[in-house]
């Protein structure tokens, strides 16, 4: 057995023919089950060798979340609380204006984020909604913050006007796995996810790109999904989130049973295994996470959280309940 350290990504603890991928930078499917196949103290130990290859293991970054545009969307995700199919009883609201956006950025770093990432709940921004978020981009650069958007799917142009703006990443989520995908949304295919994250690369945007996991799908569904992202051309994305479902009344997905959180821990190692130099961030669900699954989940890898005590409609731990587990757990935020 050898450590690999001439070539980034896979770093192979194991011999090839087992668990990497089928050739240089492209994992097959079996390869990445076989990881979440693996006994969960060889799984973790090998996320934390590859964790430690290339970052800091104590740094944490902290990204703060803001709907800048909620509620009313077209689309049918079947997990989201902000889509017009279900009633969730959420108010839908106008985009948020510099001003109040600018107040946020400002909140976000005093409480010692880095990254700020703003939420619309849109299916296709309209050429004049990305101007105007591309006047929000800028607001929050000015304050020091790395700026990060999720408006839905582009179309030509509007990738370049937010990194003429500043943009620095744009998320959009390949949520799951291809052969799952149909049953979890429908008015939106996964192509036209892909034809999105085409147009961010295209730009020279930095893409943050993940999914959710407890949706129902299956192990090997869950393998599929980090295979996608692992695959993506002409590299993995820079920031993964791995969401877990929250789960919200109202929704299709309100009743799903739970997943064991030994599993979402599973899936936080493999994305660190298979993305090396990636961000990857404890997404959505950490306030229904007991402190002991999050800390494992930074054992598996994550480096990144979702910061501030509110998602985009949801709940998410408090400033004080995350600087006492950083502090418990002997972990920094990451530094501007
Ligand atoms: N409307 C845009 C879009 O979908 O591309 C951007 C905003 S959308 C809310 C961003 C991401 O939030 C989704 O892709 C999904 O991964 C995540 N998300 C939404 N609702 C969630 C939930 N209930 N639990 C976990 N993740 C969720
Ligand atoms: C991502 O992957 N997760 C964030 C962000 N990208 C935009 C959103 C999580 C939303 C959770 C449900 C809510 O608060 O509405
Ligand atoms: Fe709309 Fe995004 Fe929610 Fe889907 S996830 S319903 S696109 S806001």
């Amino acid at each position: 057995m050898t450590l690999n350290t001439t070539t980034e990504h896979p770093v192979r603890l194991v011999p090839r023919t087992t668990i990497a991928p089928a050739a240089p930078e492209r994992w097959s499917v079996e390869a990445v089950a076989s990881l979440f196949d693996l006994p969960f103290s060889d799984l973790i130990h090998r996320a934390q060798t590859v964790h430690r290859e290339h970052f800091d293991p104590a740094e944490v970054e902290l990204a703060t979340l803001l709907s800048v545009k909620t509620g009313g969307c077209p689309e049918d995700c079947g997990y989201c609380p902000q889509s017009v199919h279900f009633d969730t009883g959420l108010a839908a609201g106008k985009l948020m204006g510099v001003d109040a956006v600018r107040e946020a950025a400002q909140r976000a770093k005093q409480a010692g984020a880095t990254r700020f990432c703003m939420g619309a709940a849109w299916r296709a921004p309209k050429d004049r909604d990305v101007d105007a978020v591309a006047e929000l981009v800028r607001t929050v650069k000015a304050e020091g913050l790395e700026a990060c958007a999720t408006l839905g799917m582009l179309s030509e142009g509007h990738a370049e006007t937010l990194r003429d703006a500043g943009l620095d990443y744009y998320n959009h989520n390949l949520d799951s796995a291809p052969d799952f995908y149909g049953e979890i949304i429908t008015t939106r295919d996964y192509q036209d996810r892909l034809d999105t994250l085409e147009r961010v690369r295209g730009a020279g945007v930095k893409v943050c790109c993940g999914g959710i996991v407890g949706m129902g799908e299956s192990r090997l569904q869950r393998a599929a999904l980090v295979a996608q992202l692992a695959n993506l051309a002409p590299d993995y994305p820079e920031s993964v989130p791995i969401n877990h479902l929250v789960k919200v009344q109202g929704t299709p997905l309100a009743d799903q049973p739970d997943l064991d959180p030994l599993e979402f821990v599973r899936t936080i190692a493999v994305a660190r295994i298979t993305m090396p130099r990636a961000r990857v961030r404890l997404s959505a669900g950490r306030q229904q996470m007991s402190e002991a699954v999050q800390a494992l989940c930074f054992l598996a890898g994550a480096n990144s959280i979702f910061y501030g005590e509110k998602l985009l409609t949801t709940g998410n731990p408090d400033v004080a309940a995350d600087m006492g587990l950083l502090a418990k757990l002997g972990l920094r935020p990451r530094r501007a």
